[in-house]
Parts: C-alpha cells; sequence; structure tokens
C-alpha cells in the first residue's frame, strides 16, 4: 500500500521493483517541488514582513515523501518536527493548512494560531502536534505504537527528527521500549550534517545515528536522502516489518540543510562555500527530476502543467492566508487546558465570534 492508497501496475520501469507506477512517481516528484515551492514563498514573505519565522524543510523534501510515501495515510500515525513540510503535506495537509500556520490565523489547523510558526500537526490526518523540546516527539509516537499494538489496529506510527536532537536522552528510553515490545514503530532521522551551528562531528561519535540501532537489537538503514526511491524503499522494508509485528526500524537518511537553521540564522557565518555547494549538489529535488526526465516519466508539457499548477497553488495559500482574522485574544487560552468541549455553556473567555475561531482541526 502506498500514500494514495492502492498498490499500482507499472508503465516505466524506475519504480517497478516497488511497485511504483509513472502516475505515482510524478505525484511523489509534485509533493516534492510544491513543498519547495510553499517554502520559498515562505522566506519571501518572512523578508517582507508579512511573517515572523520560517524554519525552513528545503534539502529535506526527497527523503520526507519518499519515507511517507510507504505509510497508509488516514491509517498511521505521524509524529512530525519542524522541518517535516512535505512530510506534512504527503499526509494530508495542503498549501492553505501550511500557510495558515505561517500566519497564524484564526483557521490554522495546526494550533488555531497557537503554537510557534513550523509547529505543525494536523488531527485530521493523523499528524501529532510538534513540540519545540526536541525529540518528545519520539515518545508519543511509541506511545501510540504502543496503543496500536494493544489494539490491534495494524497502525504504524513514525516519529522524525533531526541527527542533533536524536542525541536526546528520550531517544534511547523511547528505542529500548520500542524494541522490547517489538512495536509497530519507525524512526526517520533527518541528517543534514549540523545542528543549528554546530557539526555532526562535533554532535555524534560515529558516523552515522544508524549505528546505534545495534544497541537495541533493531535494523539500522543509512539512506540517501537525495534518493526520493531509495527514501521509499527503506521505509516500505520498515513499515512491512512494523505491521508484522517483528518492531520497529531505524532509517537515517542523509539530507542537506539548504538554508540557515532559520529566518533567523546565517549559516555562511560558519559553513564554508565548499561546504555549502556540497550542499546543493545532494539535493533530492533536481536528482529526481533527471531520474524522472531520463524516464520518459516527466515530459516537457507535463513539467510546465505541473510548474504552473505549483504557481498557482501557492499564490492561493498566501492569498488565502493573508486575508485570514487572526485569533482573537479572549480565546487566547483555548485548548491551552483541557476542556469540557463541545459544550452548551461558554467558558469564561467565551465562544468567539464564529467563523473567527474555527480552532484546529477545524471544529
Ligand atoms: C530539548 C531542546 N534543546 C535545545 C533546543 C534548541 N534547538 C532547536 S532546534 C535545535 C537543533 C536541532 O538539530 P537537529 O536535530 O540536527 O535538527 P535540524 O534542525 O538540523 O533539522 C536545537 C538545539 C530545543 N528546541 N529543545
Ligand atoms: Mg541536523
Amino acid at each position: 500500500m502506498t500514500a494514495t492508497g492502492h498498490r499500482a501496475k507499472t508503465s516505466s520501469q524506475l519504480g517497478a521493483d516497488v511497485g511504483l507506477d509513472d502516475d505515482q512517481l510524478r505525484a511523489m516528484y509534485r509533493m516534492v517541488a510544491l513543498a519547495r515551492a510553499i517554502d520559498e514563498r515562505m522566506w519571501v514573505l518572512n523578508r517582507a514582513g508579512r511573517i515572523p519565522f520560517v524554519i525552513s524543510g528545503q534539502g529535506h523534501e526527497g527523503a520526507q515523501v519518499g519515507v511517507t510515501w510507504a505509510l497508509r495515510k488516514g491509517h498511521d500515525w505521524i509524529a512530525p518536527y519542524y522541518r517535516s513540510i512535505a512530510m506534512c503535506m504527503t499526509f494530508g495537509m495542503n498549501a492553505r493548512d501550511i500557510m495558515l500556520a505561517q500566519y497564524a490565523r484564526a483557521s490554522d489547523p495546526s494550533s488555531g494560531g497557537r503554537q510557534m510558526p513550523g509547529h505543525y500537526g494536523d488531527r485530521r490526518h493523523n499528524l501529532l502536534s510538534v513540540s519545540s523540546p526536541v525529540a518528545t516527539q519520539i515518545l508519543h509516537a511509541v506511545g501510540i505504537a504502543l496503543a496500536a499494538k494493544i489494539r490491534h489496529t495494524d497502525q504504524v506510527a513514525l516519529a522524525a527528527m533531526g541527527e542533533g536532537s536524536s542525541n536526546q536522552g528520550d531517544v534511547h528510553e523511547a528505542l529500548n521500549f520500542a524494541a522490547i515490545h517489538r512495536l509497530p514503530f519507525v524512526f526517520l532521522v533527518e541528517n543534514n550534517g549540523y545542528a543549528i551551528s554546530v557539526p555532526a562531528a562535533m554532535e555524534i561519535s560515529v558516523p552515522d545515528v544508524a549505528q546505534r540501532a545495534a544497541g537495541y537489537g533493531i535494523p539500522g538503514v543509512v539512506v540517501d536522502g537525495s534518493d526520493v526511491l531509495a527514501c521509499y524503499r527503506a521505509a516500505l522494508t520498515a513499515v512491512e516489518r512494523a505491521r508484522a509485528g517483528e518492531g520497529p526500524t531505524l532509517i537515517e537518511a542523509k539530507v542537506t540543510r539548504l538554508t540557515g537553521h532559520s529566518s533567523d540564522d546565517q549559516q555562511t557565518k560558519y559553513r564554508t562555500e565548499e561546504d555549502l555547494a556540497a550542499g546543493k549538489r545532494s539535493d533530492a529535488l533536481p536528482h529526481f527530476r533527471d531520474q524522472l526526465r531520463a524516464a520518459g516519466v516527466l515530459t516537457a508539457e507535463v513539467e510546465a502543467a505541473l510548474t504552473d499548477e505549483i504557481s498557482a497553488l501557492v499564490t492561493d495559500a498566501t492569498d488565502f492566508a493573508e486575508a485570514e482574522p487572526d485569533p482573537l485574544p479572549s480565546s487566547a487560552m483555548r485548548w491551552v487546558y483541557a476542556e469540557d468541549w463541545p459544550s452548551e455553556t461558554p467558558p469564561p473567555w467565551g465562544f468567539g465570534e464564529p467563523g473567527h475561531d474555527a480552532g484546529p482541526g477545524g471544529t
């Protein structure tokens, strides 16, 4: 099964070994390109003073789309992190949803404008809300995997984070527990070589985070994050293993961070020109495009139509989010503490004006 919901017949040979047909390959490419285009627009809006903060997924999209494609949309669960734009979109969020979060509008499905920008989540799509303390999401995801096992729901939970975050104690606790109980869990480490300005060699004592999987007796797989289909293959194996009751897998995708850590960072201060140039060379987007062109999956006509469609979606999302109202100040305390909800009795801070505070998940 795939994110589009079915195993398909193949037409070119490119995705044949993993059961992807050309339509699915184009859909995967579209997702990588759309996530990139939205991300690029976010930076323009930030520099123009329209949105306060950007934390980017640029350079991670190929790995995110490849891995997420192996999960069952609307059935499995994902605990994403702040760079997971392409992952969240593959799992069901659309361009407007992402932009609403950037603008912190009342109708933002991630948090109704409460969360820091980049903290995506969407209960309609089984996407857990991102927590600011890095790595905490792995414990949440393992908890979901435990529930899935107890309830026999056949669901898989995935947690994603960077290599720096994977050093947190939560990761050890989560992997140890998930491995002991053979939980249906996949751990994706998106290794971009930096934790803000700290290079990987100063973060991790071994070349690959995946080596640590051996300490839990689970598979640890290193995959080239610029190779979308390799990421899909690795995830498919991990997901099949998880669903078969064989336990978790650690997938480490070597990706590149094409931007500064965030819109408040200037990476030229701590990265050399050679390092930045090497990063650009391992960007999945042009790699995947070249691969699909060579296989005849992306024709000039298809590419032109995709470019037009993506450009229209990004413009629509921007215009839409620009025009949406902010959350009502009087509703600031909603969704902070547990509420008896829905309720006939308005809470002390009121329900808010109709249509102005739809809240996370569009309730
Ligand atoms: C527990 C905790 N410590 C520190 C931070 C500050 N912080 C935010 S992102 C980040 C770097 C994380 O790097 P990495 O895990 O490699 O992810 P990347 O940003 O490179 O994708 C740090 C230290 C935090 N949010 N939470
Ligand atoms: Mg990193």
